[in-house]
């Protein structure tokens, strides 16, 4: 009997050969360019999760691809057993785009997430001589930094958390955007080594803390002696009108003095995703020599961490943020998006609000966070042609390639109230 090959083809095969770890919208795509996608039927529809913010460029962005493929044709992968003529290269345009002195190489978030953790606990220890296993690092509730097994030890979301102990040991959680609490913990824990936090809670349904959240953090963290580790993560490479989320105000491409805008330097910066622009696994992890020379030959690496792969990837996708002034775009567009939806939401009975900071925005549905609402909106909006997908239960994060035109965007603007519309009370 022939098969039929559809999307419920492609389905089956993943619920039947898969692990069950996510529960996808129901459709199968296989080309993206820029910000549309088409499924196995040929249907197209603006995305606006770009991979959870790895897409910023657009997808398949041809000067990226580009440097895949030429790379590719070259040399991929020596590890770190020996050099190789890109590496340094790399090290060299990425510490300078993000003004550090040094970058660990690393693939996914998490790792690079695991590395920061390792790099901290070690500075603890021999630069702040934190007694020997008793380094502590502070991290806020709701955070999302990835799912490895130290990670989700400190997670507050218990399908993240349960069932996978015993949960590692040496966190401490105080409320996001809470400096009372952070200070408190400062003046009475003197084993900290760092304060781990995002600029914005993405996972949490795209929560911005107060304006001073970021930049008091960062006082309180000198004044304490304790490394302020930003996970830009998703925030970073422009997705938020600034070229990270810790500077602010300031929407340059990158290419500011910094010191004079409101730009909130970490000790550790930690980036991912849109680094490669979704087109490889590449993350890294920033600081000065001062905290990056605790690790020493042996101490730490992977197999891929460094590959001339991902070191031409990647320096490709970052210029291509600031010759197309993604940064900049985004910060325009986000603008434009948050004032459509406050119009809709004026007289809307289904969508309490909308936030959200440049191209990462998310709009709050009126209704329980175990309600299906938020998920059957997206299961219309697909139907209209726009992907998007709940965070948690009742908000729906969208966050579009940030290469989206104005019009484009006032097209999916047109898209998602009309979607609403037909569920308003
Ligand atoms: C999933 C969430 C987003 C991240 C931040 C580290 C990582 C992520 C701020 C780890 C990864 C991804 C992971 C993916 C879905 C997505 C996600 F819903 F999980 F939380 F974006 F919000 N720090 N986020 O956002 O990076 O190891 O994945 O490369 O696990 O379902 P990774």
């Amino acid at each position: 009997m022939e098969t039929i090959i559809n999307a419920d083809h492609f389905i089956e095969l993943e619920h039947r050969h898969g692990a069950h770890d996510y529960h996808p919208l129901p459709v199968v795509l296989e080309r993206g360019e820029g910000v549309y996608l088409w499924d196995v039927e040929g249907k197209k529809y603006f995305d606006f999760l770009s991979a959870y913010s790895a897409v910023n460029q657009g997808h398949c962005h041809p000067r990226i691809v580009n440097a895949l493929q030429k790379q590719a044709q070259v040399l991929t992968l020596t590890s770190r057993a020996f050099h190789n003529n890109k590496l340094g290269k790399y090290m060299e345009y990425v510490t300078k785009y993000f003004d550090f002195e040094r970058l660990l190489p690393s693939n996914t978030g998490a790792e690079a997430v695991e590395a920061s953790i390792k790099i901290t606990r070690k500075w603890g220890y021999t630069v702040k001589n934190i007694p020997s296993n008793k380094a502590e690092i502070i991290v806020c509730s709701q955070n999302f930094h990835g799912r490895t097994s130290t990670i989700i030890s400190f997670s507050s979301d218990s399908e993240s958390k349960v069932n996978f102990g015993p949960h590692a040991s040496g966190f401490i959680t105080i409320p996001y955007n809470d400096l009372e609490a952070l200070e408190a913990i400062l003046e009475t824990h003197p084993n900290i080594a760092g304060f781990l936090v995002e600029p914005i809670q993405g996972e949490a349904g795209v929560y911005t803390p107060d304006e001073n959240f970021i930049r008091k953090a960062r006082s309180l963290c000198s004044e304490y002696n304790v490394l302020l580790i930003a996970d830009e993560i998703q925030t970073g490479i422009g997705r938020t009108g600034s070229l990270l989320a810790v500077c602010g105000n300031c929407s340059c491409a990158g290419d500011c003095e910094r010191q004079e805008n409101s730009y909130t330097r970490p000790d550790i910066l930690i980036l991912g995703k849109a680094i490669s622009g979704g087109t490889y696994p590449v993350s890294a992890v920033l600081c000065d020599s001062s905290i990056m020379d605790v690790i020493q030959p042996g101490q730490h690496g992977s197999t891929f961490g460094g590959n001339p792969m991902a070191c031409s990837i990647a320096m490709e996708a970052l210029e291509v943020i600031r010759d197309e002034k993604l940064t900049q775009n985004a910060r325009h567009l986000g603008e434009l998006f948050r004032t459509a939806m406050q119009e809709y939401i004026e007289t809307s009975t289904i969508v309490l609000k909308v936030r959200g900071k440049g191209l990462l925005n998310a709009i709050v549905i009126n209704d329980t966070e175990t309600s299906n609402t938020a998920w059957n909106i997206c299961i219309q909006l697909k139907e209209n042609g726009l992907l998007a997908k709940p965070t948690h239960g009742n908000i729906i994060r969208f966050a579009p390639p940030l290469v989206i035109s104005e019009d484009q965007l006032y097209e999916c603007v047109e898209i998602i109230t009309k979607t609403l519309k037909a569920f308003e009370k």
